[in-house]
């Protein structure tokens, strides 16, 4: 199943609705002056984040979103009505950006996170406003403002802890295999994988990561080649990603520690962030050679690449360490995320000071506290079960 990660939408916002020209017109009251209304504002269009959607599939198939105009001004002082705002819900991680000028509008990164992607017109003025001690009749008005109109992409990162990283035939999907209950095809030509896809890997009760297949990356990927490195993209919110060198590759002529180089220059050209990010070597068909040729090549490689990072090796086919290399990316995420929450406390001392102050024996064992955290803990199982649909 290719994961639907990308759609393009016309968002139209409501014109404002013209203003009015008109007089009073009453018995007994000659003259009563002007009393033309405003128009009302047209409807703006808002993205907003809902964790209760996964998917932009909903907007491959509506693809205009139109909100309404503002009524126009009346007589009598009547204004016109301002129009509904047309909320979109999209899945949180939506990445926003005009499709002609390619500027981001918006990254929807939180539940919640709400976005105007067109504004709606202002209404026109009523003649009301143009009166004046030398003109007490006026009849000027004003239209209603166009509403803004444009063509957006929205784009959806897969939204995975560790991303695979390696040459076509590498054995990233055999590992995805290996390691999750996700079934990527797997074969034995370069290129078998032609989509992200997500796998859940489970460390132990509790606990468990996502991880991302992607598609092979050949050297000149930046320029087109093979598939190109679009897929790249998919491990921009990874915390982890892990680099497949083949150890024994079927073509004899092949360096996998000159590819592993291509690929880490790839990286690099695609977006530097990418390059700094945490990442481990994985040598992988160590069952291909004996145990003594194995620790040559990869002292070989090592040094070649000056590696002083972790590094591993596995057999993916056999499942050979691929518990070994989950556990320790397990205790990666953890320390990951305890990191994250020290940084997220220090950032905000001043709100914790102010709630511990109004409830100082509260705790977080309070009603709202753990509604927090079960809400916290439902979030990431539907993230995790949505993953698992995914693959
Ligand atoms: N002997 C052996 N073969 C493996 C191992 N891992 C993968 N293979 C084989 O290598 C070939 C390629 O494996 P894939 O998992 O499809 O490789 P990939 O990196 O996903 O390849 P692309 O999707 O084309 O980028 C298949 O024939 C696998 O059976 C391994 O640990 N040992
Ligand atoms: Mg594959």
């Amino acid at each position: 199943m290719k994961f639907v990660d990308e759609a393009f939408i016309d968002v139209v916002a409501g014109d404002g609705g013209n203003g009015m020209a008109s007089f009073r017109r009453e018995k007994c009251i000659p003259r009563g002056g002007p009393d033309g209304g405003d128009g009302g504002r047209g409807g703006s269009i808002y993205a907003v984040a809902d964790e209760n959607i996964n998917t932009l599939i909903d907007y491959r198939f509506a693809r205009i979103h139109r909100a309404e105009k503002g009524g126009n001004g009346s007589g009598a002082d009547c204004y016109g009505r301002g129009s509904e705002d047309v909320i979109l819900k999209m899945p949180v991680g939506t990445i926003i950006t005009d499709a002609e000028t390619g500027i981001q509008i918006a990254d929807l990164a939180k539940h919640g996170a709400r976005e105007m992607i067109a504004k709606g017109g202002a209404g026109g003025l009523g003649n009301l406003h143009f009166k004046s001690s030398t003109n007490r009749a006026p009849r000027q008005k004003t239209m209603g403002e166009e509403g803004e109109s444009r063509r957006v992409q929205l784009e959806l990162k897969v939204l995975a802890d560790v991303g695979l990283l390696g040459y076509p035939n590498a054995g990233k999907s055999t590992l995805v295999r290996a390691v999750s209950a996700a079934k990527p095809k797997v074969a034995d030509y370069p290129f078998t994988t032609l989509a992200p896809s997500l796998g859940v890997v489970r460390i132990d009760h509790g606990r468990a990561f996502v991880i991302a297949d992607i598609p092979g990356l050949i050297e000149g990927a930046s320029e087109g080649a093979g598939l190109g490195h679009q897929f790249l993209r998919h491990l921009q919110r990874t915390k982890l990603i892990l680099h497949l060198v083949d150890i024994a590759p079927y073509d004899p002529e092949a360096d996998p520690v000159l590819e592993a180089k291509a690929l880490a220059a790839e990286l690099k050209k695609y977006d530097t962030q990418l390059f700094k990010k945490p990442r481990w070597l994985v040598f992988n068909k160590l069952d291909l050679v004996d145990a003594k040729e194995a620790d040559t090549r990869i002292k070989d490689a090592l040094k070649r690449l000056r590696w002083t990072k972790p590094w591993f090796a596995i057999s993916g086919m056999h499942s050979t360490g691929t518990q070994n290399l989950v556990r320790a990316i397990g205790e990666h995420l953890a320390t990951v995320a305890a990191e994250l929450a020290a940084k997220e406390a220090a950032k905000k001392p001043k709100v914790e000071a102010q709630s511990a102050a109004l409830a100082p024996v509260m705790g977080n064992n309070t009603p709202s506290g753990q509604a927090t955290e079960q809400a916290q803990a439902r979030r990431e199982a539907r993230r995790i079960a949505d993953a698992s649909v995914l693959a």
